[in-house]
C-alpha cells in the first residue's frame, strides 16, 4: 500500500512499523536507537558551535565541532544499546569493539553528520547508517541487514530497508517519526542529475555522459550534500547521483563503508541501481575502512547508460 502524506488520521510510528517486519527484536531495539539519537544530532546541527574542532578524521579532514558532536551523540547510544559489537564510525581512526561476543549482535558502521561543510550556509545535511548480523564490517554491502539515513532539512525524515521495502518516516511535532511513505519505488529512468566532483578533472567518459543528459533535457539539481541529493533521486523516483572518478583521485570522493553501501542498498531495495562504473557498488569486497569508489547511483536505466559510457561504449 503506497501512503499519501496527510491521508490518514492513524500515524505509524517507526518502533510499530519495524515490528511488522519480520526481524528481530534486537534489530528493532536498535534501529529505534540511531533514531533517538538523531534527536540529539538535528538539536546540535540547529544550535550547536559551527566552529572547528581542532582535529582532523582518518581522511586528514578538518573535522568541525559537529562533527565530533554527533559522532559522540551516536557512538554513545550505540554503546549503550547492549545489542552491539563493533562500531566503524567515518569520523574514528579504528573500529570501536563494545562487545567481544557477537552472538545475536550487530556491527554498525556510520556517517554522522555527512555534508558539515554545508550547515554553516545552512543547507541539509543527514546521518547514514549500515547495520551488518555479527562482527564483521568489512564485507560486501548486500550482507546488510538494514541501512537507513536521517536527512535534516527543513523537515527531519528517515529512510530505512531491512531488506524489504524501503519506507520514509518524518518527523512530527512531538519529534516522533512516523509514516509518511511506505514501499518507495523508483523509476526505471529519469530526467534529473545531480553530478558530484570537478567536470573539468572528468574522464572523457563522464563528460560525454554528462553531455548526453543535457542533450536529453535532464535537469541538473545537485545540492553539495550526498544525503539530500540521494533523498531527492529516491523519493522522486527519478534521476541519478554521480561522483565519478576524476584525474588525480581513481576512486572518486565517496566512502564505501560509510556512505555508498548504505545507500546502495536502498536504492537497490527501491528498484533503482548503484556502481561504480565497473561493479555493483554492493559486491565491493572492501579491504579497509577508508575505502572510496566512484559511484553512479539511481534509476536502474540512467545507471547503466552511465556506466556504458564511462567504459566506452
Ligand atoms: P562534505 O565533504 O561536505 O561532507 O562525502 C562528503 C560530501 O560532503 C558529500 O555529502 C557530498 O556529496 C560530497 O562530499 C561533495 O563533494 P564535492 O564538494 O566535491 O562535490
Amino acid at each position: 500500500m503506497i501512503k499519501q502524506a496527510g491521508t490518514s488520521k492513524f500515524q505509524i510510528d517507526l518502533r510499530r512499523h519495524l515490528r511488522s517486519q519480520n526481524i528481530c527484536d534486537n534489530l528493532v531495539h536498535l534501529m529505534c536507537e540511531i533514531a533517538e539519537a538523531s534527536k540529539y544530532v538535528i538539536n546540535a546541527v540547529r544550535t550547536g558551535d559551527l566552529g572547528v574542532a581542532g582535529t582532523s578524521n582518518l581522511y586528514g579532514e578538518e573535522q568541525l565541532a559537529l562533527d565530533v558532536l554527533s559522532d559522540r551523540i551516536m557512538r554513545k547510544r550505540l554503546i549503550h544499546s547492549g545489542v552491539v559489537c563493533n562500531i566503524a564510525s567515518e569520523e574514528m581512526d579504528e573500529i570501536y569493539q563494545c562487545q567481544a561476543n557477537a552472538d545475536g549482535l550487530y556491527s554498525v558502521a556510520y556517517d554522522p553528520l555527512d555534508g558539515s561543510s554545508l550547515v554553516d550556509v545552512n543547507l541539509a545535511v543527514g546521518t547514514i547508517v549500515s547495520i551488518y548480523a555479527g562482527s564483521e564490517l568489512l564485507q560486501p554491502g548486500r550482507n546488510q541487514v538494514a541501512a537507513m539515513y536521517i536527512l535534516y532539512g527543513p523537515r527531519v525524515s528517515l529512510v530505512y530497508t531491512v531488506g524489504d521495502g524501503v519506507h520514509e518516516f518524518t518527523m512530527n511535532n512531538l519529534m516522533e517519526y512516523t509514516l509518511t511513505r511506505e514501499n518507495i519505488r523508483m523509476k526505471p529512468e529519469g530526467d534529473i542529475y545531480a553530478p558530484g566532483g570537478l567536470r573539468n578533472k572528468y574522464t572523457e567518459g563522464n563528460e560525454k555522459f554528462i553531455r548526453h543528459l543535457e542533450d536529453k533535457g535532464c535537469k541538473l539539481r545537485y545540492s553539495g550534500g550526498f544525503v539530500p541529493d540521494i533523498n531527492q533521486v529516491l523519493l522522486k523516483g527519478k534521476g541519478l547521483f554521480m561522483y565519478p572518478a576524476l584525474q588525480g583521485s581513481p576512486n572518486g570522493k565517496l566512502r564505501v563503508l560509510f556512505e555508498l553501501n548504505p545507500m546502495a542498498f536502498i536504492v537497490e531495495h527501491a528498484g533503482g541501481a548503484a556502481s561504480t562504473g565497473t561493479i555493483p557498488i554492493l559486491d565491493l569486497q572492501p579491504e579497509s575502512l577508508d575505502q572510496r569508489a566512484p559511484v553512479y547511483i539511481g534509476c536502474a536505466e540512467d545507471v547503466k547508460t552511465a556506466v556504458a559510457f564511462v567504459n566506452g561504449k
